[in-house]
């Protein structure tokens, strides 16, 4: 017996897709097209096997799909500009380009190794020139739209990695990458206004009905629609007015205190000529603009000493506070506060001494006995205290104290949004030159698209802090485009974001030199069918790429609205971790099992075992790529991915589980090529007869065909697997020597090749030549399930002697007269009625009854 050689075959067929360009896609108006993409990686170094369950997934999907008649579109690239690229220069000399492309190569070795099915002739990288001068020239269109703009703001200033961070980037009042606590500074920054679509990409998650609902909830809370009131108090002893949001106005009456942001502008003339208040917001800015950050902190507030009047009631006022948890981004960066039906408005009320006045009564309460502890009441109930709400539900009094604010010409209602415009400037080198230049008689002059692409001087030095671009010594030097005077180039560099916002769009046409993307290419394959990817990018990447696809189309660059109309977001392999008795932690194979205990190899020092976690370097519960495709073969692995648990959960990673993915791919090689009788020739015709125990596989046959197809459609590759399996244990029990089950071996077991194609692309491609066949798998069509034998396989049958109901009999469905008639003669109960008669008359009505006459 000739064991599996999957090192050699993996290679050779490889070679052989490689060869015939078999992946390689053309727009072909005559096809249905389905575009299937991978969120492409970053090329941070090597892959481990964690990383290939996306890969196996979306392969599976592409090369079913391609068997079934689709033209398919599945591209790979680099996301390859990014910090981990300059932090390697900084750290180990290396140009961020050399050490990008290295890992490039590294990594696409390591896929190629997988056999993917990818149309390699379409890679990108998003560091290439070819690349990035288009994405300036979107960039140019988004100005002249006015989707791109500069301002002035607040950012999130990481003191160690010296930059500014993106608020998804702060984690805790942290740095994302540095840990080091975030500072804030004031900036002048390029945004892209994500905000014009706020709407449009609200409502549109509505229509995304093939992506997992949680991603749609992100979205629709990152998006954050808010209605409520908008109006303004006027204070006591100032001129100035405070304005303020609510999405409560009819709390209006429970005010106790109004508070202002940090970053207000009140707050900042106050500090003027308060030393004390000063001090506060430097404190306060400290801890970052984020949300998070600001959510976690300790709510802090600063009496300014003014006092705001009560729109409502004569001679009421409240203190007018800073308050650290009053941000300025959003709504008008100022509030009132109402302690009784606002938890964080509670805690800040008990601790400064200010009143807590419950409005809002629950149904059944007494309004006059109702209070509030030290929980914030926040339910549904009637108005009370409140003057001429009393009595109302909460939603009748909104719109009360809405209406009455607009009559009086104070506010008006309102519908913001949480969405912030994208802040893109990156004061980095290893990103996408932002094309403009600043002069001094001109001011912001866009960089003429003849001079597109700006590319990045090569000859950089990272050895002080900050933005090499901005230290180099001739290249932000320029003439502006304008007046021919002296200009400086603009040193900051685009998010990474920006350029995994369309680069779905640039495989369609990747090579194109004149534009992004061809249009008649993009409309042929756009939008992406099947997106799959981890939900870490639930939001932002996803978010921007909506953004991205919108503004396109109002550039009247493409025709769709939305890029991804599906969306699959896979869990993550986990592996357990381990740690010696110092608290190192150790690779897999650094470890063994000793008599039930967990050991470190060679030495026997204990070791402990730590949870499951998410394969990750950093604590070293890694398995890499070439160790398993190297022992098992990439076939097995991309089994295993795909065949442990359904895609969107968790997988782990277990030594027991590849080696029981082997033994299957063993056991499937020694059955097609050991078969038990020879078989019947390829394509010959069905046997007149056919054994039962031959018409019961091919049932399961035809069963196996019907459900694993519908299995892979609902992604349920886990269920398909357990199904192929079972169709591999029927075959093997068949022994081959009834009527024409030498025919129904090879059936079963051409299907069983095209079935596993998808998952094991190498081990199907030599079966199926092994099975006599001169074209390749990869290029056969799908097996059809034969409906007949896909249908439940028996009947129950009445049987009726001189018109009286004498047995029920089981009978395959479709059974012939023959086949029924013999049955039926052959029962019990049918023979007693007869009573040794012989039969005069026998009418058959398939899948029905047979009707005998004595
Ligand atoms: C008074 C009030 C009374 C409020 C009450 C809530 C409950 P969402 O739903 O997230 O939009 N708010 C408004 N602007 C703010 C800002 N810039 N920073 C921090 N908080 C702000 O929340 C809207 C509510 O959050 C608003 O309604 C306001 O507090 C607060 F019983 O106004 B409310
Ligand atoms: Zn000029």
């Amino acid at each position: 017996m000739s064991r599996y050689n999957s090192k050699e075959t993996e290679a050779k067929w490889q070679a052989v897709w490689d060869e015939r360009g078999s992946f390689v896609a053309h727009e072909d108006p005559d096809r249905p097209k389905y575009y299937v993409l991978e969120m492409f990686p970053y090329p941070s170094g090597r892959l481990h096997v964690g990383h290939a369950r996306n890969y196996a997934i979306g392969d599976m999907v592409a090369r079913y799909k391609r068997a079934r008649g689709f033209n398919v579109l599945h591209p790979m690239g680099w996301d390859a500009f990014g910090l981990p690229a300059e932090n390697a220069a900084i750290a180990n000399k290396v140009h961020p380009a050399t050490w990008t492309y290295e890992n490039i190569a590294t990594m696409r070795a390591q896929l190629k190794t997988l056999g993917l099915a990818y149309d390699w002739t379409r890679e990108i990288a998003t560091c290439a020139p070819e690349y990035y001068r288009h994405e300036q020239k979107i960039f140019l269109d988004f100005l002249k739209a006015g989707l791109a703009y500069r301002k002035e703001s607040w950012v999130n200033w990481d003191p160690v990695e010296n930059t500014v961070l993106a608020n998804e980037q702060v984690i805790d009042g942290r740095g994302w990458r540095s840990g080091a606590p975030v500072e804030k500074r004031k900036l002048s920054q390029w945004f892209l206004k994500i905000t014009r679509y706020a709407d449009e990409l609200l409502d549109a998650i509505g229509t995304l009905d093939r992506w997992p609902d949680k991603v749609r909830t992100m979205q629709e809370k990152w998006i954050g629609k808010s209605s409520g009131l908008r109006f303004t108090f006027d204070l006591a002893d100032d001129p100035e007015k405070i304005e303020v949001f609510t999405t409560r106005p009819d709390t209006l009456f429970g005010a106790s205190f109004v508070a202002v942001s940090p970053n207000h502008p009140l707050a900042a003339r106050l500090a003027a000529s308060n030393p004390g208040l000063a001090a506060f917001i430097a404190e306060c800015n400290r801890i970052g603009t984020s949300e998070a950050a600001i959510e976690t902190a300790e709510k802090l507030g600063f009496d300014t000493g003014l006092k705001a009047i009560h729109p409502f009631v004569e001679g009421r006022t409240v203190p007018v506070h800073v308050a650290n948890f009053v941000l300025m981004e959003y709504g008008t960066g100022a509030i009132f506060g109402c302690p009784a039906h606002d938890q964080r408005d509670l805690d800040f009320a008990r601790k400064y001494g200010l009143p807590v006045l419950p409005v809002v009564v629950p149904d059944g309460a007494d309004p006059a006995a109702f209070e509030v502890g030290t929980e914030a009441y926040v339910g549904p109930g009637h108005l009370a205290n409140s003057a001429f709400l009393d009595g109302m539900e909460v939603e009748a009094a909104k719109r009360a104290v809405i209406e009455r604010m607009e009559a009086a010409g104070k506010g008006e209602g309102t519908t913001i949004y949480r969405l912030r415009d994208w802040g893109v400037s990156r004061q980095r080198y290893w990103g996408c030159p932002i094309p403009v230049i600043h002069c001094d008689k001109c001011g912001i002059v866009p960089v003429p698209e003849r001079d597109l692409p700006v590319e990045l001087p090569t000859d950089v030095s990272f050895d002080q802090p900050g933005n090499p671009l901005d230290h180099h010594p001739t290249w932000k030097h320029t003439v502006c485009p304008s007046c021919g005077g002296e200009a400086r180039r603009e040193t900051d560099t685009f998010d990474t974001f920006f350029e995994s916002s369309w680069y779905f769009a640039r495989f369609c046409s990747p090579h194109d030199t004149t534009a992004a993307f061809e249009r008649g290419a993009a409309d042929y394959w756009l939008p992406v069918d099947q997106y799959i990817g981890g939900v870490e990018h639930a939001v932002l990447h996803l978010l921007y790429s909506r953004f991205f696809t919108r503004a396109l189309k109002d550039c009247g660059y493409l025709a769709v609205a939305e890029p991804f109309e599906g969306l699959m977001t896979q869990g993550m392999v986990t592996h357990a971790t381990y740690r010696d008795a110092s608290g190192q932690w150790l690779y897999p194979e650094e470890v063994e099992q000793r008599d039930g205990l967990t050991v470190k190899r060679g030495t026997g020092e204990a070791v402990e075992a730590g949870r499951l976690e998410k394969m990750s370097k950093s604590k070293k519960n890694v398995v890499g790529l070439e160790h398993i495709i190297d022992n098992y073969g990439a076939d097995t692995m991309r089994l295993l991915l795909l065949s442990d648990s359904p895609p969107e959960r968790d997988l782990e990673w277990t030594e027991s589980g590849i080696d029981g993915a082997w033994r299957y791919v063993a056991r499937v090689w020694r059955l097609i090529t050991e078969p038990v009788v020879p078989l019947a020739p390829a394509g010959a015709p069905a046997p007149a007869e056919i054994s039962g125990k031959g018409q019961a596989v091919r049932r399961i046959v035809h069963k196996t065909i019907d459900g694993f197809g519908d299995d892979v459609e609902k992604f349920r590759f886990n269920k398909a697997v357990a199904r192929v399996r079972e169709l591999t244990n029927a075959l093997a029990e068949l022994d081959g020597k009834g009527a024409g089950e030498d025919w129904v071996l090879r059936e079963g077991y051409e299907t069983l090749v095209k079935l596993i194609g998808p998952m094991m692309p190498h081990l199907g491609e030599e079966l199926w030549q092994g099975l006599g066949h001169s074209t390749l798998l990869t290029d056969s069509p799908w097996p059809e399930a034969d409906p007949a034998l896909v249908v439940d396989e028996s009947v129950v049958v009445a049987v009726q002697v001189n018109g009286k109901l004498r047995a029920q009999i089981p009978l395959p469905r479709d059974a012939a007269e023959d086949a029924a008639r013999e049955a039926a003669l052959a029962d019990a109960n049918v023979q007693r009625a007869m009573d040794g008669k012989p039969v005069r008359k026998l009418v058959y009505v398939p899948n029905r009854i047979v009707n005998v006459v004595v």
